[in-house]
Order: structure tokens, then C-alpha cells, then sequence
């Protein structure tokens, strides 16, 4: 193989490896995403001001939640506040569950307890995966009435759900502050083609730097 072919070759394997661990479709996140920074409390390397950002309409007698999961487990938690800078004091708004099989999951039916109507704050979507925590947070505006359904609010053919409990997912309603101990940590351990990878940004450069020095030596 000639060194251009090798490299293209290495490429090609190392596509798809800095994939997100989770990312949610519905309703749109706010803060720039950052696989790096996902496991950090509340709302994954973002900070969110209520007031700086814009809110997308939530109806409270039912609208959609929808995420990819790039791992083959996780159990879930949908949490809502209305603390300015979505600090504690989060409502349960979804039964935990577990989802098993990598894809998209689309919950078009989460409802709001009536006390939120009229309010902007945050809908928090905390996975609980193989290698820790993770979170996203979409500024909402609660608003009156159900959603409409989205084209792209679909279930990935190999997901399945089950209720679960999951005492250090029900913690995190009450987690207010940044924990250390609870940071996301990658886990090369992890099974499942691409699942082993995901997060580590830095093995691209690594291995792509192992093979330019490869290359040198050719
Ligand atoms: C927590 O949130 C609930 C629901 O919005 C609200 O009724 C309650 O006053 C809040 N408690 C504190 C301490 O902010
Ligand atoms: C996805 O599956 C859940 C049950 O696990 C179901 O409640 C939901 O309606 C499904 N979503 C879609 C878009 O069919
Ligand atoms: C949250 O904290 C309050 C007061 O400290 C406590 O009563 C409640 O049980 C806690 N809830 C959870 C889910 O840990
Ligand atoms: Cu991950």
C-alpha cells in the first residue's frame, strides 16, 4: 500500500469514532454541543442563562423528546426546572427507563405538571450510561395544548425500553452544583464496535498521529 492509501485506509476506520455518547433531537439544545464536556453537570459544558437564550414552545399536555444513543444502554431521566440558571429543584416529568439498543428513541407524549404553564425554563435529559452521567438541557417556553408530532420522531429498529429504578438518576433532581466525583470518565472497556471509542476525540489525533509517524519512517 502506498502511504496515501494507508492513510486514507486509517481514515476511513477511525469515521465515525468521535460520535457523541448522546445528543437530542427534540427540543433543540441550547449551548454548543460538546462530546467532551457531556458529563458535565447540569447541562453538559454549557451554562445556561434563561434569560440570553431563546426558547423553543413545549406543551404541557404533551409534547416530543427525542434522542440518539451511541450507546447499547442507558437509562434515562427527564427532568424540568424553571432556576434561571437550571441549578436544582428539578420536577420528574417521564418514569425513569431504560433503553436497550443503540438509536434513536422518541417520546412524543411527555406531559408538564400544570404549575409550569407560562413559565421559560429547562427541560434536562440526563443519561446514565456504561461510562457515567450525562447531560443535556433545551430551554422551553411551557406552553398551553399538545405538540405536534415531528417527521423525524421515530424509534431505531433495535431499541427497546423498560421501566427501571435508578437511585442515582433520582439523586440528580436534587443536584444542584458541579460534582467532581460524578465526571464523565471514557471507559475503553466498553463493548460494541464504535461504542468502545465514543467521546475520545484525542484517539483521532492520536492514531492519526501514530500513522503520519508510520509513514515517516517508511
Ligand atoms: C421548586 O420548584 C417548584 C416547581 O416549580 C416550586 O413550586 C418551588 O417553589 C421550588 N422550590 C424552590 C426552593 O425554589
Ligand atoms: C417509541 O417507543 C415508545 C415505547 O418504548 C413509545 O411509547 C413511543 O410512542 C415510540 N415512539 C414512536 C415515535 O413511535
Ligand atoms: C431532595 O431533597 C429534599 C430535601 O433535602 C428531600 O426531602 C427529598 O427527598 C430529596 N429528593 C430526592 C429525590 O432525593
Ligand atoms: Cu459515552
Amino acid at each position: 500500500m502506498s502511504p496515501i492509501t494507508r492513510l486514507a485506509t486509517v481514515m476511513l476506520l477511525f469515521t465515525g469514532i468521535t460520535n457523541a455518547h448522546f445528543t437530542v433531537e427534540h427540543p433543540p439544545t441550547i449551548g454548543q454541543f460538546n462530546d467532551d464536556t457531556e458529563g458535565d453537570h447540569p447541562c453538559g459544558g454549557y451554562s445556561p442563562d434563561i434569560s440570553k437564550v431563546s426558547t423553543t414552545d413545549f406543551h404541557i399536555d404533551g409534547d416530543v423528546i427525542a434522542t440518539t444513543l451511541t450507546h447499547p444502554e442507558s437509562t434515562w431521566l427527564y427532568r424540568v426546572n424553571v432556576d434561571p440558571t437550571a441549578q436544582g429543584n428539578w420536577t420528574e416529568v417521564w418514569p425513569i427507563f431504560q433503553q436497550s439498543g443503540q438509536g434513536k428513541f422518541c417520546n412524543p407524549q411527555v406531559t408538564i405538571p400544570r404549575e409550569f404553564l407560562g413559565k421559560k425554563g429547562f427541560i434536562g435529559i440526563v443519561s446514565h450510561a456504561v461510562d457515567g452521567f450525562l447531560y443535556q438541557c433545551s430551554a422551553v417556553h411551557f406552553v398551553e395544548g399538545t405538540g405536534t408530532k415531528p417527521s423525524d420522531c421515530t424509534n431505531g429498529s433495535s431499541v427497546t425500553t423498560n421501566w427501571v429504578s435508578d437511585d442515582q438518576l433520582t439523586a440528580k433532581l436534587n443536584e444542584s452544583t458541579p460534582s467532581t466525583s460524578e465526571q464523565h470518565t471514557p471507559n475503553l472497556a466498553v463493548s460494541s464496535k464504535g461504542g468502545a471509542f465514543q467521546g475520545l476525540g484525542g484517539m483521532l489525533t492520536i492514531g492519526l498521529m501514530v500513522v503520519l509517524g508510520a509513514m515517516m519512517t517508511v
